[in-house]
This record gives structure tokens, C-alpha cells and sequence, in this order.
């Protein structure tokens, strides 16, 4: 690790700074000193400039012009750092941007490593260094092991393989991996891989990346806007040698980045100058607009290859650089990389002797084919020949550049390898330059995205450039001293290429889809698919018919006495009481000509008086009736009383219920099996002084379908989704066993919460219904509402978390007593979580109230768990729906039924798409039917006072 001290460095050097280590005068003042000796005489060979060789002073001035070019000044680099910063905040920002500016594209990469990663790994890496690629074996050992050196084999891809159809260099790929595999004498069951692909690429996911643009000198067609991780799939399964898992993509700054040397790091950029040039640095999540994170770090490949503000750029564009971009392989893209990286810069320095050549500057002004075709001077030429510029023995390094320029088919004068030299310098300076001004404005981003004034950051190198050029390193941090003084950066070469990096990032998404799959599988019960919802409408069919005959069923079908909607002429004033629901609620509901006016009191049924005697709860009811009275100026009238009373009741008459058994959390002594409006008339006798008529006790349905039929005639089910569930339907008379009569309707409560109570759900029920059912105080009933209504979906939702936790899929395996707290993981969370317009972030807040220690990934599976359970529950709901309106329609030999379902209760009204899933459920299981759900505004208390109406109507109508 090489750290530059501050002193070292006095401003006007920095224009001077070139790549002379060792003290060397800077190359300008070079130039000086190549004067007259320099030069050779020569004339009229072929290739030979026909023009007269310039004269000594001509040609040093040619050469001075042709690497001024070359030479950026501090001011110029500080506009270029300004401008690739000003792009980065822009695409960060999400603000469309130039098609040439840099992409920042996250890399969902949330974390440098925990060094906690094992296992063994694959590592195919692609496009890092040019026409080559290379697999790897990377064993990671933990926190504990000690490192394990990676085995490698690099393959060379054959150009027409780099320029033709995508199968074919996926295929080739696979080809190399299989190859490699067969060598390695290691077990190759279950391989994990990691695919280091370094192009720009739209990432959605660890394994899913779109590979956006083609750049160094590959050009592959149908793979541009395809999915890159699916295309090394489908070649694998081609090749069909292994099994290999493709967990990870990964772009080689970020596998650079996350092989950083524990213990040095952790580096927070990954710096790559190789064949392309990138970088990718730890960003603020909050900070990038297209991911809904607010907390934590996300990696950015920044993709500075694309930079090319031509405002800042232009000036710095030699005519050389023009020339290298017309000819390569995409014109006009990857400006910035084209001055930088490995591919190009022996094109530069080609580009400049063969120009020089035939300005008669160097070899004798003769140029040769070598000289004048495309890509004969390579990378590794330039290395050898700015290497030797001081060598041991500065001879043995010119008769080296001697030797690569007649390799090159080039008669070579005296001083024709030092001006080369100069060249490849002068090239590979710029390139040095241009790198540290692109890197300082990731790090002045760094400093702005954290607040920080001084910033300390380690930054991972990789790639040949690095390797093969140590000066270029030497310019490259002396040059971002200068343009980030603030920086206190330390460079940290990477080991090995980064594959232990892309391992690294392979063994977290490994894990990350381990944890998938273990979620995948908890849920996978939940997802109900179009037969087991016919089932279950079938089955509900089923048991309605039984239910109605009076025959063994889960379902009681029971009759309420109520036989028609209201028809609109119902009149008077009514008191009305709502019990059941989340609130009890006392109305005074006034029915007149223009409508009905309602005015509701609601009070609270402590749990301990819910759960208390019968006595105490009929006391508290009168209690609240008492006082709402006295608040409405009615204390001493006699109303009739309509009470909806939302528990099973077997009912003999409008105003006779026998309470068959509690539910909903209710479970006060001594009135089960007894007729609750008796009850509640001993209690209102036992209250000296108060005179109340109790007309008639409606189910929460039948008050919901009342209320809802007052606006709708249409109106003949009734359906609750709140605490409880439950639904009724006007019944043909004829049908219903239980009561005499063959013609007319008779509304039914159909008690569906008790569906499935004999076994018949046991095929949907999951080990967490079991545990919410064992734990709640009804255990072995209600089966339907324990699988669907508010009651229970919060529960199902934290026993599904505590089996996630205790898998170590969430919440890093840590169980916290919050989350083994009954009933603290509400239902209405699950309506808050799945909002669409909550993002992550909110999902965070909210599970973070918990006082749930969680990653963003958590809070997504969380999110998910709520899916799957409210989807399930809502339809569920929706094929008993299917079932009822299925058997209306039946009931009237209709081809075709319109008819309209009143709803009520919170679930359903809360719940962001609970509704929309029921409705598309009946229409997918009752396509017969079109149903208007309509959602009660005043609630089944409105209903009750209706039903009332009625009866008091049809009383008055006996009467005369
Ligand atoms: C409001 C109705 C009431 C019913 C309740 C159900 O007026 O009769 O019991 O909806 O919804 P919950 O309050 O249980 O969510
Ligand atoms: C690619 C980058 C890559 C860089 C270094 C560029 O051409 O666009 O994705 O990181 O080369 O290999
Ligand atoms: C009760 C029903 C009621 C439903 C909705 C169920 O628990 O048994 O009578 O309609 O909840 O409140």
C-alpha cells in the first residue's frame, strides 16, 4: 500500500507531473534536451514522408506540439472532476441525463463484506480483461480460516467468438467453465457462481442485469437489453456438463471493491483501469432516487467510461483521440475510456508515432504496415517501453523499445526509442490524470453524500493498467492529492484480480437466496392457486346446502327472520345498538321520506368485561344506552331498539337469539345458549327508570345488507371483513328447512366463520393457522375467520416471522421478545405495510416501532409474508362470495345474476387491496354473476334500525 505525504507535492509542479519516478526532469523540459542529436537523415523510401525531413529544431518543435497535446492542466482536470461530479449528483438524482454522461447504476451490493462469507465458489469472469476470460475456484474460509488462494484458468475469446451472436460467446463461456471444472479435482455438486461481467448493465436484483451497451471491443449481437445472468443459463444448460447456480452478477469494480484484503479495509470504491476503466463506490442509499431505500449504503458502478462532457472534454481531445474514436468499434461512445484505458492506449501511442513517422520526426519519417494497422501496439508494448524509461541500465532499456519498434517493422534512429518513450509517457500520464480527476469527483461525492469535511477512504485497484504500469498509480495519487486535498486516500491493490471479491458478493446472494427460497417455501402454502379456490367454493356449497336442510355442517345457514330489504316507505325513529366489532356503538337512527339521519355514540367493551360475566356485560351495554340517551335528550323515551348482535344466534323470531357460542376474543359466562335479547332486557330491568322496546336482533350481515339495500334493492348479501367474518343472503324460503313456508325469501346467516370447523379446510390449514388457533381462546373453531379476518392476520404474520427469524432469514436470526409478544404484530400493519404508497422506508419505521432490528431486505420479505397471508385471506373470502352469489343465481334458474353484496368491517375497508382481491376472485369463480360490492357507510347499525322499520311496519299492518 503506497500513501503519498502531503508535503511532497508544490502546486506548479502539478502541470510539470509526468511519469518520470526517480527524479526525472518532467518530460517538456525533455523535450529541450532532445535538441539537434537527436535526429537522423533520411529520403524516398516507400512509406517514407516525400516530404523533406524537417530540420533537428522542426522536429523536436513537431514532437513538443504532438505531446503537448497530451498535456492536461490542473485547471483543466479540476473542470473535468466538476463536471463527471455534477453527473453523478444528476443521475443519482434520477434527473434524465445525457446519453454521454456517467450511468450510476446501482449494483444492489448493500454491504461491503462481514468476512463471515464460506463456501466454495465459481467465478466466471468476463469482459475485465479484454479478449480473454478466466474461472476461478474461491474457497472463502470465514472469519476463522485463513485465506485460501483462488485457482484460476484464463481462456483467450477468439475475435469473431468477441464480435458475433451472444449464444456463441455464452456457449464459449460454458464451454471454459465446464473445462476448468473438469481439471478441479473438487466435488462439483450444488456450484455456486458468481458471474464478474464488466459492462455497463441495468441491475434489478443480485442476479438479474441488463446489459445496457457493449464497450472494449466487444460487440456481440442479441445480448444488448437482454437479461446477461439468464443468457449464462441458458448456455450452461446447453452445455449440460454441471449444475451450476448463477447467483450473483457482479461488475468487476464492484468484485475489485469487495476483495479488498480484510483487516486493510474495508474499501469503499473500487477503482478498475484494465482493458475499460470504472469505478464503483458505497453511495448512501437515501441518495439514489430509483431505489426506495433510506437507510444504508448501496453500491454504484459510477460507469465513467461514458463520461464526455464535451464542454470540459473537448479541449482535452487530441486530434489522435478523434481518429482512435472514428475507427473504433462504437464511435462516439466511451469518450473518457477511450483516454484511459488499456485497449486504447497503444492505439494513442500508435496513432502518434505513425503520425510522427510521417511527419519525418521518427524513424527516419518511414512508417510500416505494422505501424499503420489497428491494435499492433498493445498495452503491454506501451508497458514495457515506459518501463524501461529508467531502467537498471537505461541501454538494455532502450535496446528494448529498439527491439519492440523492429518488431514493429520500423527502422529505429538513435533517438527515436527515447522520443517513443516520451510517447507512451506522455499517453499514459494523460490517461494517469484524467483517471485521478474522475476519482476525485467520486470522492468529493463521497464527502458530500456523508457530511464530511476530511474524508478517510480506501480505495481497491485492480486491472493490468495498475499492474502493469506502477507509475501510473505513483501519477495517479499524486494527482488526486492535488484535486482532493481533503481526501486522506489509501490505495489497495486487489489480490486477485477481485475474484474473491465477486465471491464474496456470490456467498452474500447465495445466502440472500437461500433466505428466498426458505421464504418462498413458508408462503408457499398461501398461495392459493384457481382449483383449491374452486374447492373451497364447492366445498362452501356444499355445507350451505347441508346447513339449510339442518344436516351436519360447518356451516349453521341460520335464519333470521328477516324476509325482505327495506322498500323505501320504513319511517320513525329507532335506537340501535352494534356489538361485535372493533367498536360497541349506541344510534339514534331517524328514517324519514328524505332519508335517514343517524347520530352513533361509540364506547368501549373493555376485554376484561368482554371476557368477564354476562351479567357485567348486558350491564355495561344498558350503561352506554343510558348514556347516550341522556347525551341525546331521549332519557325516559322507549324507542323500538333494533340490536346487532354480531355473534352466532339461532334465531326463533325477529327479537329471539339464542347465542350459540362467542367469538371474536368475546367470552363473558352465562349466555351461551341463552336468547340475548332476554339478556338484555333483564339488564335494562335491572336499570330502575329506563324503558327500552326491543324489536329485533340482526347479525353485523344482515345489518350491513339492510343498511347497503336501502340505496340498492339489488342489495341481497351481506358480507363482513373485520374482526370477524361472516356473510348471509336472502335464501329461498323453500330451502330452508328449519322454517315453514315454501315461497318468499328468508335472509340467512350463514356463519361462514365456522366453515371448515369439521376438517374440510385441513388441506389449506398451515402450521401457523394451527399455532394461532391453538393459542387463541375459541381453539378448533372459527376455522374460515381464523384464516381471513383481522383478528388473526397479524397473528399469522408474527408466527410466519418468528419461523423466518428462528430459519435466520430475518432479522439476522436474532429473536427479539417483542416479536414473541401475542397480538403485537396488529392487522392494521398489514394494511400499512402493503399501502402501495408506503415505500420501504415506511416498512422499516413501522417494524422498527417493534423494536425489529432490520435490514432493508428484511423489511421486503416482511412485506412479503403480508402479501401472501392478506391475498390468501381475501380469497378465501372471495370463493365463499363465489358460493353464495353461485347459489342465488341457481336458486332462480338464472343464466346470468346481477346482484349487489353490502360490506362492512375494517379489513376491508383498510386494507389497500384486500377488496379488489375478493372482487376479482368472484368474478374468476363466479363469472356468472356481476356483483357490485357496496361498501356501508353508516354501518350495520343503520341496518338493524331498518329491519326494525319493518317489523314495526309489518306489526302496524297486523294491527289494523
Ligand atoms: C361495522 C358494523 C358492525 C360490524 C363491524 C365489523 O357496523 O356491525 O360488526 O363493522 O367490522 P370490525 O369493526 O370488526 O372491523
Ligand atoms: C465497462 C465497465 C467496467 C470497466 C472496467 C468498462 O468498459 O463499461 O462496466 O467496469 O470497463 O472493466
Ligand atoms: C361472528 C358473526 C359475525 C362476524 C363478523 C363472527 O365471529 O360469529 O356472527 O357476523 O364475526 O362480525
Amino acid at each position: 500500500m503506497r500513501h503519498i505525504e502531503r508535503e511532497e507535492l508544490k502546486p506548479e509542479e502539478s502541470d510539470q507531473l509526468l511519469l518520470l519516478p526517480g527524479g526525472h526532469p518532467p518530460l517538456w523540459n525533455h523535450m529541450d534536451s532532445i535538441g539537434p542529436v537527436g535526429l537522423q537523415q533520411r529520403e524516398g523510401a516507400p512509406g517514407c514522408s516525400q516530404e523533406g525531413l524537417p530540420c533537428p529544431s522542426d522536429s523536436s518543435e513537431l514532437v513538443l506540439e504532438c505531446l503537448q497535446q497530451f498535456k492536461v492542466t490542473e485547471t483543466q482536470l479540476q473542470q473535468i472532476q466538476a463536471s463527471l461530479l455534477g453527473s453523478m449528483e444528476q443521475a443519482l438524482r434520477g434527473q434524465a441525463t445525457p446519453a454521454s454522461a456517467v450511468r450510476m447504476l446501482p449494483t444492489y451490493v448493500g454491504s461491503t463484506p462481514h468476512g463471515t462469507e464460506q463456501g466454495d465458489f465459481v467465478v466466471l469472469e468476463l469482459g475485465a480483461t479484454g479478449a480473454s476470460l478466466r474461472v476461478l475456484w474461491v474457497t472463502l474460509m470465514g472469519t476463522e480460516g485463513h485465506r485460501m488462494e483462488p485457482q484460476s484458468q484464463e481462456f483467450v475469446i477468439p475475435p469473431e467468438v468477441m464480435l458475433g451472436p451472444g449464444q456463441q460467446l455464452f456457449d464459449f463461456a460454458a464451454h471454459c467453465l465446464s473445462e476448468f471444472l473438469d481439471a478441479l479435482p473438487m466435488d462439483k455438486q450444488g456450484l455456486q457462481l458468481g458471474f464478474s461481467f464488466s459492462f455497463p448493465c441495468h441491475q434489478t436484483g443480485l442476479d438479474r442485469s441488463t446489459l445496457i451497451s457493449w464497450t472494449k471491443g466487444f460487440r456481440c449481437s442479441g445480448v444488448e437489453g437482454h437479461d446477461v445472468v439468464q443468457l449464462l443459463r441458458d448456455a450452461i444448460e446447453r452445455q449440460g456438463a454441471y449444475s451450476i447456480d448463477v447467483f450473483a452478477v457482479v461488475n468487476d469494480t464492484v468484485g475489485t471493491m469487495m476483495g479488498c484484503e480484510p483487516g486493510v479495509g474495508p474499501c469503499e470504491v473500487g477503482l478498475v483501469v484494465d482493458t475499460g476503466t470504472n469505478a464503483c463506490y458505497m453511495e448512501e442509499a437515501r441518495h439514489v432516487a430509483v431505489l426506495d431505500e433510506d437507510r444504508g449504503r448501496v453500491c454504484i458502478s459510477v460507469e465513467w467510461g461514458s463520461f464526455s462532457d464535451d464542454g470540459v472534454l473537448g479541449p482535452v481531445l487530441t486530434t489522435f483521440d478523434h481518429a482512435l474514436d472514428r475507427e473504433s468499434l462504437n464511435p462516439g461512445a466511451q469518450r473518457f475510456e477511450k483516454m484511459i484505458g488499456g485497449l486504447y492506449l497503444g492505439e494513442l501511442v500508435r496513432l502518434v508515432l505513425a503520425h510522427l513517422a510521417q511527419r519525418g520526426v521518427l524513424f527516419g519519417g518511414c512508417t510500416s504496415p505494422a505501424l499503420l494497422s489497428r491494435g499492433s501496439i498493445l498495452l503491454d508494448h506501451v508497458a514495457e517501453m515506459e518501463d524501461t524509461l529508467c531502467p537498471s541500465s537505461p541501454l538494455a532499456g532502450a535496446a528494448r523499445v529498439h527491439a519492440l519498434l523492429q518488431d514493429l517493422g520500423l527502422s529505429v534512429g538513435a533517438s527515436d526509442a527515447e522520443l517513443v518513450q516520451y510517447v507512451c509517457a506522455a499517453v499514459l500520464t494523460r490517461a494517469a490524470r484524467l483517471c485521478a480527476a474522475a476519482l476525485a469527483a467520486v470522492l468529493s461525492r463521497l464527502q458530500h453524500s456523508r457530511e464530511q469535511q476530511m474524508l478517510q477512504i480506501a480505495v481497491a485497484t485492480g486491472g493490468r493498467v495498475f499492474e502493469r504500469h506502477p507509475s501510473f498509480l505513483s501519477v495517479l495519487q499524486k494527482t488526486v492529492m492535488l484535486l482532493a486535498p481533503q481526501c486522506d486516500v489509501s490505495f489497495i491493490p486487489s489480490v486477485d484480480g477481485g475474484g474473491r471479491g465477486v465471491a464474496m458478493v456470490t456467498a452474500v446472494a447465495a445466502r440472500l437466496a437461500a433466505h428466498r427460497r426458505l421464504l418462498e417455501e413458508n408462503l408457499a402454502p398461501f398461495r392459493l392457486n384457481h382449483n383449491q379456490l374452486a374447492a373451497v367454493q364447492a366445498q362452501m356449497r356444499e355445507a350451505m346446502v347441508k346447513g339449510l336442510r339442518g344436516e351436519a355442517s360447518s356451516l349453521r345457514m341460520l335464519p333470521t327472520y328477516v324476509r325482505a330489504t327495506p322498500d323505501g316507505t320504513e319511517r320513525g325513529d329507532f335506537l340501535a345498538l352494534d356489538l361485535g366489532g372493533t367498536n360497541f356503538r349506541v344510534l339514534l337512527v331517524r328514517v324519514t321520506a328524505g332519508g335517514v339521519k343517524i347520530t352513533s355514540q361509540v364506547y368501549s367493551i373493555p376485554e376484561d368485561v368482554a371476557q368477564g360475566s354476562g351479567q357485567q356485560l348486558f350491564d355495561r351495554i344498558v350503561d352506554c344506552i343510558v348514556d347516550f340517551q341522556q347525551k341525546q335528550g331521549l332519557s325516559g323515551q322507549s324507542l323500538p331498539l333494533g340490536f346487532t348482535f354480531s355473534f352466532p344466534c339461532r334465531q326463533l323470531g325477529l327479537d329471539q337469539g339464542i347465542l350459540l357460542n362467542w367469538t371474536k376474543g368475546f367470552s363473558a359466562s352465562d349466555c351461551e345458549g341463552q336468547d340475548v335479547v332476554c339478556l338484555l332486557r333483564e339488564a335494562i330491568g335491572r336499570r330502575q327508570a329506563v324503558e327500552l322496546n326491543v324489536v329485533a336482533i340482526v347479525n353485523d350481515t344482515v345489518g350491513t345488507m339492510m343498511s347497503c339495500g336501502y340505496e340498492d334493492p339489488r342489495c341481497e348479501v351481506g358480507l363482513i371483513v373485520g374482526t370477524g367474518t361472516n356473510a348471509c343472503y336472502m335464501e329461498e324460503l323453500r330451502n330452508v328447512a328449519a322454517v315453514a313456508g315454501d315461497s318468499g325469501h328468508m335472509c340467512i346467516n350463514m356463519e361462514w366463520g365456522a366453515f371448515g370447523d369439521d376438517g374440510s379446510l385441513d388441506l389449506l390449514r398451515t402450521c401457523f393457522d394451527a399455532n394461532v388457533d391453538q393459542a387463541s381462546i375459541n381453539p378448533g373453531k372459527q376455522s374460515f375467520e381464523k384464516m381471513i379476518s383481522g383478528m388473526y392476520l397479524g397473528e399469522i404474520v408474527r408466527h410466519i416471522l418468528l419461523r423466518l427469524t428462528s430459519l435466520g432469514v430475518l432479522f439476522r436470526g436474532q429473536q427479539t421478545q417483542r416479536l414473541q409478544t401475542r397480538d403485537i404484530f396488529k392487522t392494521k400493519f398489514l394494511s400499512e405495510i402493503e399501502s402501495d404508497s408506503l415505500a420501504l422506508r415506511q416498512v422499516r419505521a413501522i417494524l422498527e416501532d417493534l423494536g425489529l432490528p432490520l435490514t432493508s431486505d428484511d423489511a421486503l420479505m416482511v412485506l412479503e409474508v403480508c402479501q401472501a397471508v392478506s391475498q390468501r385471506a381475501a380469497q378465501l373470502c372471495g370463493a365463499g362470495v363465489a358460493a353464495v352469489v353461485e347459489k342465488i343465481r341457481e336458486n332462480r334458474g338464472l343464466e346470468e345474476l346481477t346482484v349487489s353484496v353490502g360490506v362492512d368491517g375494517t379489513l376491508y375497508k383498510l386494507h389497500p387491496h384486500f377488496s379488489g382481491l375478493v372482487a376479482a376472485t368472484v368474478r374468476e369463480l363466479a363469472p356468472r354473476c356481476a356483483v357490485t360490492f357496496l361498501q356501508s357507510e353508516d354501518g350495520s347499525g343503520k341496518g338493524a334500525a331498518l329491519v326494525t322499520a319493518v317489523a314495526c311496519r309489518l306489526a302496524q299492518m297486523a294491527r289494523v
